[in-house]
């Protein structure tokens, strides 16, 4: 505890700490909730950053330092109330910067704790709707300042990239498994060219990267007592990206009618209620920024992300299981299978969500 006092002691924080605790059972940063003594001061939450999956932390702190000043500032202009709920705070350090490393090496942030909210886990037609309200808000607020972020996962939903790694996976064989997925690799090859549409036009200028979210998951975004959502919160991976990220990951696990692991898939569907209220809710907020194409695209977005996690998981199989964590050999060819089924079963729908964008 003295080490996390004096961690804590870094930052210009207001108050008196009285209490540091683990907060959370998030996988990736180590979270704990730093309380103060005095009534009036608020609380923060202090995270250790993992670098090993974030490897430039000053790049992955400045987005989100130019995110959140300028939803703030937007905020003020609006003239919002509660501002400091709707949107995250980070506190600067005496490194000058909003992350301090220690003297092992390793680096932490603090931010203020939104008092008096929640994050809901289940996934129905209601927290789906605001889900999509609230990320393609999001989108919205920071779709201007997209040339002042860079990308802290460089080309993390390029599709040709991942095309790349899974042929160079394929070829090298480096844990002699590539024989025993054959035909799944023909089948997957198959989709290829047509999936890689989003980094063609993006070559021919017909579409731009924007800064997105790229965690787009039910939980990351935090409601009040009354149900209305404060903000988004979660933002390691905010940067700039193609359209199709915020809205086909949030597809890809939301309508998934089974877990991503799980081998029943049979019982795997995409789910369309499940389509129908994020799409509602993500177009109502984002298309002040969408552009027609990308509007007309967004069904593609939904079959990508499967298909593209489809290709990642496998990716990984092939290369040994050093990406994923696996509870058992065949895991990652377990996951590779089940975002293939729903891909196939996005594409048997394909047709209806055209219909319903349309008649938004
Ligand atoms: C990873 O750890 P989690 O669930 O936030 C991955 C995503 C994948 C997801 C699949 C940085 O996300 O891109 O879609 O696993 N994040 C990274 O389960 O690679
Ligand atoms: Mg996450």
């Amino acid at each position: 505890m003295n080490n996390l006092n004096q961690i804590i002691s870094h930052f210009s924080i207001t108050g008196t700490v009285a209490d540091v605790k683990p907060l959370g059972n998030g996988l990736i940063n180590d979270t704990y909730k730093i309380t103060t003594a005095e009534a009036d001061a608020p609380d923060y939450v202090l995270q250790r950053i993992n670098d090993s999956i974030f490897t430039d932390v000053d790049l992955l702190q400045h987005n989100i330092e130019e995110v959140t000043t300028h939803i703030r500032e937007l905020l003020v202009k609006e003239g919002a109330d509660d501002i400091d709920r709707r949107v995250l705070t980070f506190i600067k350090a005496d490194s000058g910067k909003t992350y301090i490393k220690d003297e092992e090496g390793k680096y932490w942030r603090i931010s203020m704790f939104i008092p008096d909210a929640v994050t809901v886990d289940a996934v129905n037609p209601e927290s789906s709707y605001h889900a999509g309200k609230a990320f393609g808000k999001f989108e919205s607020q920071v779709a201007d300042i997209t040339d002042r972020l860079g990308e802290t996962i460089p080309n993390f939903h390029n599709m040709e990239l991942r095309r790349d790694q899974l042929r160079q996976a394929v070829k090298e064989d480096r844990a002699g498994r590539a024989a025993g997925v054959k035909d799944f690799i023909d089948e997957i090859e198959k989709y290829m060219d047509e999936m890689c549409l989003g980094e063609r036009l993006f070559r021919e200028g017909k579409l731009q990267k924007h800064v997105c979210h790229c965690d787009t998951k039910v939980n990351n975004m935090m409601f009040d007592k009354e149900g209305r959502v404060l903000c988004v919160i979660d933002l390691d991976t905010v940067m700039p990206s193609l359209f199709v990220s915020d809205y086909g990951d949030f597809l890809r696990t939301a309508a998934n009618t089974i877990a991503e692991d799980s081998p029943e898939f049979d019982k795997i569907d995409f789910r369309m209620d499940i389509f129908e209220a994020f799409t509602r809710g993500y177009v109502e907020s984002a298309s002040s920024f969408l552009t027609p194409l990308e509007i007309s695209l967004l069904p593609y977005a939904a079959e990508l992300f499967p298909y593209m996690q489809a290709v990642r998981f496998l990716w990984d199989y092939l290369n040994g299981d050093h990406y994923w964590k696996c509870s058992y050999p065949e895991h990652n060819l377990t996951r590779a299978r089940n975002q293939w089924h729903l891909f196939l079963k996005a594409r048997e729908h394909e047709a209806e969500m055209k219909k319903f964008i349309e008649e938004l």
